[in-house]
């Protein structure tokens, strides 16, 4: 009921007049993502945010063409998991979901100026024989429509949209930096690909989670990636990334993924 409440009190704030254009200061985009034939395929949305003052929530909605793909899931973001938002509710439709969060009404915490904020995970079921679909922002969706916008000093802005597209293909699917292969990117892992590196340890044979850093080598560069990731905050393994169970999209390295168990 809090939550309710807050959200109304905020949304009360925003300013009812007309969109603007799409304002380059803030930019929401649906990941590209490569998935393996018959399996879910997870996209991201990600806020690129070049403004000055903090972002204190949004609204957004995604459809898909539910002849290609149906929704299995909508998780939050690394970054909702971060700050805890005060409201957090989504709703799924046919050819579509929406979303709105909200951080605090006060307005004391928000996201600052920075790139790659992930907001949302949601995950599809591509339809058999489908090898591309494309996933897209809009205003469109749900009773009022739930505009895609975030929430700057009490004003809602229109960010600038970047649509995503979901490609499936025949390959091995795999976490990047499992280099153990137990399905989760921990302390192990690093553990694992030094003692392969270093003292003759057996090797995983999906060579693509543990090139880590996505270069072509499996090497200590990619030893120090995962812990970097794991513990001081460093950049997460380039796509399918540590999380999501998919493909390779740069799969023109010498390295190859003979076998993963997914998810
Ligand atoms: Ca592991
Ligand atoms: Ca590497």
């Amino acid at each position: 009921m809090l939550r309710q409440f807050l959200a109304l009190t905020l949304f009360g704030l925003v300013s009812v007049e007309a969109l603007h254009a799409q304002d380059p200061d803030f930019v929401l985009l649906l990941t590209d993502s490569v998935v393996v034939s018959g399996e879910p395929g997870t996209a991201s949305v990600v806020l690129d945010h070049f403004g000055t003052a903090g972002v204190q929530g949004w609204s957004l909605g995604v459809e898909h063409d539910p002849s290609d793909a149906t929704l299995v899931d909508v998780a939050a973001g690394e970054t909702i998991l971060d700050l805890s938002p005060d409201f957090f509710a989504t709703t799924v439709f046919a050819d579509g979901w929406t979303a709105a969060v909200i951080f605090t009404a006060s307005g004391s915490v928000t996201i600052p100026p920075g790139a790659s904020y992930e907001l949302h995970r949601p995950s599809y079921d591509l339809a058999p024989g489908v090898v591309n679909t494309t996933l897209c922002f809009t205003d469109t969706l749900g009773t009022p429509p739930t505009p895609t916008v975030v929430v700057v000093g009490a004003r809602q802005l229109v960010p600038t949209q970047v649509c995503g597209t979901i490609t499936a293909v025949d390959a091995t699917g795999f976490r990047r930096g499992d280099a153990n292969g137990d399905g989760v990117v921990d302390i192990a892992d690093p553990l694992f690909l030094e003692a392969e590196l270093f003292a003759g340890g057996s090797a995983s044979p999906c060579r693509d989670a543990s090139d880590a850093n996505d270069d072509g080598f499996v090497d200590i560069a990619d030893d120090i990636t995962i812990l970097s990731y794991l513990f001081i905050g460093g950049a997460t393994p380039p796509a399918p990334g540590p999380l999501s169970c998919g493909a390779d999209p740069t799969d023109s390295d010498p390295l190859d993924c003979g076998a993963y168990d997914c998810p």
